[in-house]
């Protein structure tokens, strides 16, 4: 049997330790997993923190588009090890972290699983997904949302900025 490939997206994230390192990290681990390919990644950008209580540092946030034949429980397995190899602790809850990565869509996968929530519940009210997501896959709609492109209009008044190579070079 042959398994077709989806198209998949992963929200990088980290504000904690040497992001830019993390992600080529990451995007070096995602290019070693079977039956995988990283397809593109945006731009980085620098973004304050959504949804956390308390002061933290500005987060480092990209997305990477991949085709895999990783179903989304296997593939959301192999971020989360990424994750740990990364040096990801889970002190609280939205503690300060070294690497996160979220998945946000697989194909047109719909599921509500424990621990598995797709498309992602809160990637389309947010900027530092939203913007980088829309460079590399401007086209993009997601299942049971719409378009992306007129969502963004939604989150302009999140602080984002996107970051110039080369201190952020593509991975
Ligand atoms: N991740 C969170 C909570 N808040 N804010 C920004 N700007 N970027 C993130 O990646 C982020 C966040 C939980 O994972
Ligand atoms: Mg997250
Ligand atoms: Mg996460």
């Amino acid at each position: 049997m042959t398994l077709g490939l989806a198209r998949a997206y992963v929200a990088f994230g980290a504000n904690l330790g040497e992001p830019q390192r993390a992600l080529q990290q990451a995007l070096k681990a995602l290019g070693e997993l079977s039956h995988t390919r990283v397809v593109a990644r945006s731009s980085c950008y620098r973004t304050a923190p959504v949804g956390v209580d308390g002061e933290q540092p500005d987060y480092i946030n990209a997305v990477i588009a991949l085709d895999t034949a990783l179903t989304p429980r296997p593939l959301l397995d192999a971020l989360l090890d990424i994750e740990t190899i990364g040096g990801r602790t889970r002190d609280y809850h939205q503690a300060p972290r070294t690497m996160d990565l979220d998945l946000l869509l697989h194909g047109t996968s719909v599921i509500d699983e424990p621990g598995l929530i797709l498309p992602h519940p809160r990637m389309h009210e947010r900027a530092f997904v939203l913007y980088p997501l829309s460079e590399i896959a401007p086209d993009l709609s997601i299942p049971g949302i719409g378009p992306i492109a007129p969502l963004l209009a939604t989150v302009a008044n999140q602080a984002i900025s996107r970051i110039q190579e080369p201190s952020c070079p593509p991975g």
